[in-house]
């Protein structure tokens, strides 16, 4: 049996593929809300593909609890923030959940930390709480680390298909686990050690940070000269080294505009470009307002009350709003003591800021001027509704005539 601990956005997936796949899973979690949502047959967050196979899981007999089990396998998959001032990873919650599976698990138990974690973090805070605890990692416990890879909006694909890292202090151990994840993985699965499991991952996320960090300082140098930076990136990446991807309002979620401060953090005097690709990606949804302002005096509108910004989520078709752009947006603009703006977002049934609506044709009655600031279906499938509003279209999707890019 496997105990997965944290049922977020990543545990709950893996789980319930687990499960799905004939592996005897318990999750626990220690919300209760959540486990009890659980428990009454409903998923908490909306993800293509999960709610099937949540349906299959259930069936297969996944249990879900608030309780840590005594079992042969942990799965932690709990969240890694990081601290605003230092830079530097906040393992606070891996820690809480390793103290709580040391309480439980017998000898011979195998760890396995699936939380993204800077290179070192396993060594600085997890190996002494197994120690401390009386195991001889190695002989008594093993300690393994899987940091997961799955993009949020396609997780149900890229956790099937997806290759992976497996990191351990000892080369059987790690090719145990191995084949536990492959009983439902069809990727390739890298054995290595864990420290070298800890950097890819920070890397693999820190090279898209970068990545999207010069598409959108590219935005800003075509927009101070008059540009087409979409027209220029279509053209650079038809050449055959060239793959620039596509700038934004900004960089949200907790993945891409976190992981990377781990390594600011941990090495502040080797991390210049890093540092100023978070900067470069930090400073979009206040560039955004720079462009609102700009196109509401070239059209002559006086009324901040006529702009609503369209999306609230972190990126498109997912429910998440973690550090999303649009709530920066929101709150540098409230640091200006302005009056917010109007918004909407289909994937979001909650009162979560001022001045929010749940229904698209109300907001855009109420509206004259719409930014885009995420590219869900729902505005893909409405374009002709935009038809007689100004836009700024933040993601290079709308083709209606005059509509303004970032
Ligand atoms: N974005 C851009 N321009 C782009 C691509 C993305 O501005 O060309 C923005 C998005 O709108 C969003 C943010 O970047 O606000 C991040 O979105 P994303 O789709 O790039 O990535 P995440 O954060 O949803 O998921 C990432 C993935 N990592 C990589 O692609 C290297 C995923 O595979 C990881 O599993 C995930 O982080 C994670 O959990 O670490």
């Amino acid at each position: 049996m496997i105990n997965v601990i944290g049922l977020g956005y990543i545990g709950l997936p893996t789980a319930l593929m687990m499960a799905s796949h004939g592996v005897e899973i318990v999750g626990t979690d220690y919300n209760r809300k959540l486990v009890d949502t659980l428990n009454a047959g409903k998923t908490t967050f909306k993800e293509k593909g999960l709610d099937e196979l949540f349906a299959e899981a259930v069936k297969a007999g996944i249990k879900f609890t608030t309780e840590y089990q005594v079992t042969d396998t942990y799965i932690v998959s709990v969240p890694t923030p990081y601290d605003k001032f230092s830079k530097k990873i906040d393992a606070c919650y891996v820690v809480s959940a390793v103290k709580d599976v040391m309480k439980v698990c017998p000898k011979g138990a195998t760890v396995v930390i699936e939380s993204t974690v800077s290179p070192g973090t396993i060594d600085r805070f997890v190996r002494p709480i197994i120690e401390e605890n009386g195991f001889r990692i190695g002989k008594d416990l093993h300690l393994v680390h899987a940091p997961e890879r799955i993009i949020p909006g396609n997780m149900v694909y890229e956790l099937l298909h997806n290759n992976r890292t497996i990191g351990a202090d000892d080369n059987a151990i790690g090719e145990k686990v191995a084949k536990a994840y492959a009983s439902f993985c069809q990727g390739d699965i890298v054995v290595t050690d864990i420290k070298t499991a800890e950097m890819t991952k920070v890397v693999e996320n820190t090279f898209r940070a970068v990545n999207i960090a010069f598409a959108n300082e590219l935005a800003k140098i075509c927009r101070h000269d008059g540009m087409d930076v979409y027209e220029i990136i279509r053209i650079c990446n038809m050449h055959p080294r060239v793959n620039i991807l596509q700038p934004g309002p900004g960089v949200g979620g907790h993945c891409i505009s976190v992981d990377p401060w781990f390594l600011v953090g941990d090495y502040p005097a080797l991390t210049k470009v890093i540092w100023e690709s978070m900067k470069v990606n930090d400073s979009m949804p206040e560039f955004v307002l720079g462009r609102v302002y700009e196109i509401m005096r070239e059209k002559g509108m006086k009324d901040p009350r006529r702009v609503g910004l369209y999306g609230l989520t972190y990126k498109e078709n997912v429910d998440d709003y973690r550090e999303s752009p649009t709530l920066q947006l929101l709150e540098y603009q409230k640091t200006h003591l302005a009056e917010p703006l109007k918004v909407y977002d289909p994937f979001i049934t909650e009162d979560l800021v001022e001045n929010q609506y749940h229904d698209l044709d109300r907001f855009l009655a109420d509206v004259d001027l719409v930014v885009i600031m995420v590219k869900h279906n729902e505005i893909k499938e409405n374009m002709n509704k935009l038809a007689d509003k100004t836009v700024l279209d933040c993601h290079h999707i709308c083709d209606l005539p005059g509509v303004y890019h970032l």
